[in-house]
């Protein structure tokens, strides 16, 4: 029975219709050829977009894609009836692809994390590239806006199969990456460093990443999403015992409060443990509810650094526990289905958000399992190198980081403010405006392209931006100076 506070609220089971309409925002949408990412998530209290209640906000990505990073709220703090001091620190819809099937993880780390440098997938088999991952990333300063992917595939008892190379790759970059970002500072590509000063935001909370299965229609919208508040969040008192270990449930109607779906003792932690990634499916009960903890229900969940239960199980805060609605008593290393080396990780790493991607492909099946991470992966960066220009001389321009033999373009401008440019045969929108055709090309094998033509005698003096395209993917912007003869 669930322990409501404010009685008097309409059940959530009763409220479903109207939170369809209210926040019915799921499924890939395209907006301006660009493909909006369903993703869900929130950030930390100590990262730039979590102030002012952004830390007890849900988030998705925005259209924009470009210089300027720009994630939107998709429930906001006060939508949640949350204080703005409130840390959401795990967040999930209801994941039936749980009980039915194998899995691989999808999960972010925070800022203290470094994974295993020895775990790099730049040589994938098949030959696939996975280039980017959290060593790496963590490497550039730039892995706390990441989501990653796990190689191995996981059931609800442990792991099963996979590439076997015990690793990770990125699959959301912080920024930049179109499809497949968040839209968070820094805007940084995957192979550029960050400066080690730049406040970094930390995505700690993540839901509903598309399944890339193909022939599938979009996703019916989720009718509830399970939150869990960081400890000591000045909301979690009012909303049952005083614990970073229960979970809420809410439809986000903001005229439905967050409901306790269950309390700490429930799925076998301590009040100060505090659920940090979470996976919840909640199965609907013989009166057609949702919102209660019950059996039937199956959680998947990792804890914050600090909670009692890890030391006392020998455990990591990259640790991932599976519990079910029937199971009674404390967790035990039984109930631990993946370690932080099954990930990549170390073992003083922390798994600080978490879903699932569904497996399609039957175990031992690595050229199938490679192919369909690669799906998913951030495989390139798109990265425009133009070498010193002279007019009147030859010069050289390089697309590194490009998808394999890919047309490929290359536009310039003198006059590259103030509008953007919408190119919908490329899916994209180029940051300069009145951009000029210059060059076009198919990447090779290895992703690169050199183009070399010569520069016109017009331009001698005088500044240009040059930008590079392949189809959905824009290159950074390139201004340079062109030299008089
Ligand atoms: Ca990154
Ligand atoms: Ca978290
Ligand atoms: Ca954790």
């Amino acid at each position: 029975m669930i322990k409501s506070l404010r009685p008097s609220s309409p059940s959530i089971s009763t409220s479903i219709a109207i939170a369809v309409v209210a926040v019915g925002l799921s499924g890939a949408s395209s907006v301006h050829g660009q493909t909006v990412p369903t993703i869900k998530f929130s950030v930390d209290s100590d990262s730039p977009l979590g102030t002012l209640g952004g830390a007890a906000s849900i988030w998705n990505p925005t259209v924009r894609v470009g210089p300027t990073p720009e994630a939107s709220t998709f429930i906001s703090a006060s939508e949640l009836d949350l204080d703005p001091l409130d840390d959401i620190d795990a967040l999930t819809i209801s994941r039936g692809e749980l009980v039915t099937g194998t899995f691989h993880f999808a999960f972010s780390v925070d800022r203290a994390s470094r994974g295993l440098s020895d775990r790099m997938l730049d040589i994938a088999p098949h030959g696939f590239n996975f280039p980017f991952g959290v060593a790496d990333q963590v490497f550039l300063n730039q892995a706390a806006g990441d989501v990653f992917m796990s190689s191995e595939m996981f059931d609800l008892i442990g792991r099963v199969d996979g590439l076997n190379l015990f690793s990770n790759a990125l699959i959301y970059n912080q920024a930049l990456m179109s499809g497949q970002n968040l839209n968070l500072y820094p805007a940084a590509y995957p192979r550029e460093a960050v400066d080690p000063k730049f406040e970094l935001e930390n995505v700690n909370a993540i839901t509903d990443l598309p399944c890339r299965c193909s022939g599938n229609a979009d996703p019916p919208a989720a009718v509830m999403y399970y939150i869990s508040l960081s400890k000591g969040s000045p909301s979690s008192p009012l909303l049952g015992p005083p614990s970073g270990a229960c979970v809420y449930a809410t439809t986000g109607d903001p005229l439905v409060p967050l409901q306790l779906f269950s309390v700490p003792e429930q799925v076998g932690l301590s009040v100060d443990d505090d659920i940090d990634g979470l996976v919840v499916y909640d199965f609907v009960d013989d009166k057609g509810n949702l919102g209660t903890w019950s059996a039937g229900d199956v959680m998947l969940f990792s804890l914050a650094p600090g909670s009692p239960s890890l030391p006392a199980l020998g455990l990591s805060p990259a640790t991932i526990f599976q519990r079910d609605g029937a199971q009674t008593g404390a967790i035990d290393v039984a109930d631990a289905i993946a370690s932080p080396a099954d990930l990549g990780l170390a073992q003083f790493d922390n798994v600080d958000a978490l879903d699932i991607i569904p497996a399609l492909c039957d175990r031992g099946n690595t050229s199938c399992i490679s192919r369909v991470m690669a799906t998913y992966v951030v495989i390139d960066s798109l990265n425009l190198e133009v070498e010193p220009l002279t007019a009147g001389e030859f010069g050289r321009f390089i697309i590194h980081n490009g998808r394999p033999e890919t047309p490929t373009f290359l536009f310039a401008t003198l006059e590259p403010w103030p509008l953007p440019t919408l190119k919908p045969s490329l899916g994209l929108q180029l940051s300069i405006q009145s951009p000029k055709l210059r060059a076009r090309g198919e990447t090779g094998a290895d992703g690169t392209l050199t183009w070399r033509f010569r520069v016109a005698d017009s331009v001698a003096g005088r500044f240009v931006w040059f930008q590079a395209a392949q189809p959905g993917r824009p290159s950074q912007l390139v201004p340079i100076a062109v030299a008089s003869p």
